[in-house]
């Protein structure tokens, strides 16, 4: 039986990544096929964590679309598709669209309103909500108005110095969160325990936490931040370490590579 399994929706590599946007990163060569082999990792490391991978296949034409995090918000009863800031990455959303209504109902924020899945930190019934450059007010208060029926706060929380909200804080183990403090302040999260990264490591709040079916569970972390890495398995965190290097290139993370939900 596949109800109620977890699934990770996730998209092929463009051809065209080399081409994508950048924000708080120089352009610097990716090598194509190890950003492929690359994201062949991170699947098989969803797959240990408990989900079943749903991969679309590359939309060749958006150079961002393996990202596929920036696209939908997926909560257990609604998908909302979203209306990225970037706007070169605003027609990504249709496929995805189709691809969800398989799972949940979907709905949609609106012009003039810009929301990324990146900008978005789901705790419990609390959705926090980065405001980016590429997620504004109106979408934040178009999120909060399309979930509040199921019980959902949409807390607004300034982010300044990094593209998301989840580029500074993610949850790495129910009840903890990693926080860069120089991008966003832990001050909204103050019943969590707070784990700083290490300050030579900028990027390293970008943890992937996968609560599995049947117990099991993973914290999927990039090895390009040992250091951080580290202080999380020391204080018990265990870590399902990969390289994600070509993919960091084009400013992304591991959260930003699937939609983890339930089926
Ligand atoms: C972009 O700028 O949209 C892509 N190059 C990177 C998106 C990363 N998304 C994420 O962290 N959620």
């Amino acid at each position: 039986m596949l109800e109620g399994m977890l699934l990770a929706l996730t998209r092929g590599v463009s051809d065209s990544l080399t081409a994508c946007e950048l924000t708080h990163l120089r352009r610097t060569p990716i090598d194509l096929r190890l950003a492929r082999e690359q994201h062949g990792r991170y699947e098989a490391a969803l797959r240990r964590a408990g989900c079943r991978v749903v991969s679309l296949p590359p939309l060749h034409e958006f150079p961002d679309a393996v990202f596929v995090e920036d696209v939908a918000v997926v909560l257990d009863e609604i998908a909302i598709i979203t209306r990225p800031g970037a706007e070169s990455r605003r027609d990504e959303i249709a496929t995805a669209a189709a691809a969800l209504k398989a799972w949940r109902p979907v709905a949609q924020i609106e012009n003039p309103g810009t929301l990324e899945g990146g900008d978005i930190l789901r705790l419990g019934r609390r959705i926090f909500a980065g405001r980016s450059g590429r997620t504004n007010d109106a979408g934040v208060s178009q999120l909060a108005a399309l979930t509040a029926p199921y019980g959902y706060v949409v807390i607004p929380v300034p982010v300044s110095g990094c593209l998301h909200l989840k580029s500074a804080v993610t949850e790495v183990a129910p009840g903890t969160i990693l926080v860069n403090r120089e991008w966003v302040s832990p001050a909204v999260f103050d019943d969590m325990n707070v784990v700083d990264v290490d300050p030579s490591e900028p990027y390293a709040a970008n943890a992937l936490f996968v609560a599995g079916s049947q117990g099991r569970s993973a914290t999927i972390y990039p090895s390009s931040c040992p250091r951080t890495g580290s202080v999380l398995e020391s204080l018990g965190v265990p870590l399902d370490i990969i390289d994600v290097s070509e993919l960091q290139k084009a400013e992304g993370a591991v959260t930003c590579c699937s939609l983890v939900f339930r089926g």
